[in-house]
């Protein structure tokens, strides 16, 4: 009776033991989930509809005329300050403020922010594909908004190739010095409690010192590390940690804050675009992806 009793307890220590576990594994890097359930009553959102654009935020947000807004699926665009944010609002601008344009819905309706998730056409023209294509804009898919991903990849490939606007290349030279040596974007256990795992290497290969001051790491998102006064001299490398810390010659500190985590790199695929002082592209590298 004892040994039933104290064999019981176990099995309820072991399952209190999983299940908090399991909570601590869940990723929070990519929070889309809404906070409450929408009534039962309301009816699904069409999957297809039209509407007035009455104008244009940024590049890939724009408000309609019933005064919602509705983020572009699939991709992103400069925020303010970085370099081709009013390119990317002024082309978004040209092609549909004050027009007449078809929205499509893919997987979710909303965002946290409550803007609407949409694809957006204007007569035969894939807007948000347009803006990949055209260089404005780069790939961001968030499962499970995964309906034009292939599409989107292809598009941005074709922009790359062809070194348009945020593929712009940095001065001769510059991208063949500074390498990724070593990425661990998976932090050992939960990644938002441990942001000092999360790091990527950067290694000088050439002979003469670079100077990295004002240079740029950003990830998919807009997640965005400006180095400070920082020289790298020739085959040397350099640490860039998520977490806070104290900046050495060898190792630099994110200090990244953000909603719920902090994490910046995400496990299931993500690019880091490293750009020069002037905002031009020194390296690309993308991993993952999605199943
Ligand atoms: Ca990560
Ligand atoms: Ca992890
Ligand atoms: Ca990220």
């Amino acid at each position: 009776m004892k040994e039933r009793k104290i064999a019981g307890l176990i099995a309820i220590i072991a399952i209190v033991v999983v299940v908090m576990f399991a909570g601590c594994l869940k990723e929070e890097e990519h929070v889309s989930t809404p906070t409450s359930l929408p009534p039962a009553t309301l009816t699904p959102a069409p999957e297809i509809t039209s509407a007035i654009v009455s104008n244009v935020i940024d590049g890939d947000t724009v408000k309609l005329q019933s005064g919602e807004k509705v983020r572009l699926l699939g991709i992103n665009t400069p925020k303010k300050g970085q370099p081709y944010y009013e390119e990317a609002t002024n082309r978004l601008k040209e092609l549909i403020e004050g027009k007449t344009v078809t929205l499509e819905k893919d997987a979710e309706d909303k965002d946290q922010y409550g803007r609407l998730l949409r694809h957006i056409y204007i007569d035969d023209t894939f807007v948000n594909f347009e803006m990949v294509r055209e260089g404005y804009a780069n790939v961001y898919v968030i499962p499970p908004n995964t309906k034009y991903s292939d599409e989107f990849e292809k598009a941005e490939e074709e922009a790359k190739n062809a070194k348009r606007r945020i593929w712009q290349p940095s001065e001769e030279g510059l991208s063949e010095c500074i390498g990724i040596l070593y990425f661990h974007w998976n932090a050992e256990g939960n990644d938002c409690y441990n942001l000092n795992d999360e790091y990527v290497t950067f290694k000088n290969t050439c002979s003469e010192s670079i100077d990295m001051t004002g240079w740029a790491v950003k990830d998919e998102a807009n997640h965005i590390y400006t180095f400070p006064h920082f020289d790298l001299a020739g085959g040397a490398i350099v640490t860039l940690y998520t977490g806070a810390g104290k900046d050495t010659t060898t190792e630099l500190y994110w200090d990244s804050s953000g909603y719920r985590c902090n994490a910046i790199w995400n496990n299931k695929g993500d690019t880091l675009y490293l750009r020069d002082i002037n905002g031009n592209l020194v390296i690309s590298y993308s991993y993952g992806g999605f199943e």
